[in-house]
């Protein structure tokens, strides 16, 4: 069994230096990875069954309905490697589609998750090779030396989780994917794209509150992890769209004069003043591309659904 008290620890300390950092700064931000806790990942899950949060079942139908495509673009015995676990259907769909597929090599920094999902793979896909790599997919890291060569590789980042990332991010890890899969590679990458803000704001403000509770999740992770003194009842979830970035914004909002202990430090807050958690980027697929034309990829193939909601991108050396 792999020792991961190392990893958590580096984790943690992480996350204080983010959080001490972010919550100093005269805009208050906070890096939207720290959302995913397990009660985060699990309100994560909520929010895509969400009437509102359209992107996962529209992706999910986009991946079944052009299934045969995405396949004959990744090309047989293809070597697929996924950003982020495939924690269900979608992985499913791509893998139970392609022509004899050589191994499935899925990334993710929560390794008991990684297992797990793993395992169901095995069981799902018994002749296939799976070869976990526990990583932060944001950073440098290397795949596993062994990994076959002759087999051409496939990046594989569905769930437009490329919109959580800045555009230089976005080029930085779209860089990193070319020099895993080589020049020979492929990619294939979910993109939300820009539509009207009466279909995008409530799919990050649910009538339900489910995506309130996910985005105040983090205060109780700062006072669990970091000794805060959060009282989440005196904050609200906020959803903004912002037109210059092209962005939905989730915001933490103070409903009243307050100051918070986080990590032995005090942190004053003042009405109204919200801390930032994520920007949920939206493209148009002529944007997407050239972002990733900045990472020397180039247009393959775009399949999208009918109502122009999400597309999923085919991208090629
Ligand atoms: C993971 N990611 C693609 C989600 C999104 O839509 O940006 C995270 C999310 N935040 C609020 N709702 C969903």
């Amino acid at each position: 069994m792999l020792d991961r008290a190392p990893l958590q620890a580096a984790q943690r300390e992480a996350f204080r230096a983010d959080v001490l950092e972010g919550l100093s700064k005269p805009a208050k931000t906070l890096p939207s990875r720290w959302l995913y806790d397990d009660r985060g990942s699990e309100l994560f899950e909520e929010i895509t069954q969400l009437p509102e949060y359209y992107p996962t079942r529209t992706e999910t139908a986009i991946l079944r309905a052009e299934a045969e495509a995405i396949a004959a673009f990744c090309g047989p015995r293809a070597t697929l490697i996924e950003y982020g676990a495939g924690a269900g259907v979608k992985t499913e769909i791509v893998l139970a589609a392609l022509d004899n597929p050589a191994s499935y090599v899925p990334v993710d920094i929560a390794g008991d998750f990684l297992a797990l999902s793993a395992e169901r793979l095995e069981q799902r896909f018994p002749w296939l090779e799976i070869r976990p790599v526990v990583a932060d997919f944001t950073d440098d890291f290397d795949l596993p030396s062994d990994l076959p060569r002759l087999n051409r590789r496939i990046g594989f980042f569905p769930g437009s989780t490329i919109g959580n990332l800045s555009p230089a991010q976005a080029v930085a890890f779209l860089a990193q994917v070319g020099a895993h899969v080589g020049d020979a590679g492929r990619a294939v990458v979910g993109v939300d794209l820009v539509k009207p803000l009466d279909r995008l704001v409530p799919a990050y403000d649910d009538a339900a509150g489910v995506t309130a509770a996910f985005n105040l999740n983090l205060l109780v992770r700062i006072n669990r992890e970091l000794d805060g003194t959060f009282d989440p009842a005196r904050f609200a979830h906020e959803a903004r769209w912002n037109a210059e970035e092209q962005a939905i914004e989730m915001h933490i909002r103070s409903l009243a004069p307050q100051v918070v202990a986080v990590a032995g430090r005090e942190i004053a807050f003042a009405e109204g003043e919200t801390i930032h958690t994520e920007s949920s980027r939206k493209y148009g697929v002529d944007a997407f591309v050239a972002l990733a034309a900045e990472a020397g990829w180039r247009a393959g193939e775009v399949w999208r659904d009918a109502d122009g909601l999400f597309a999923v991108v085919g991208l090629k050396r």
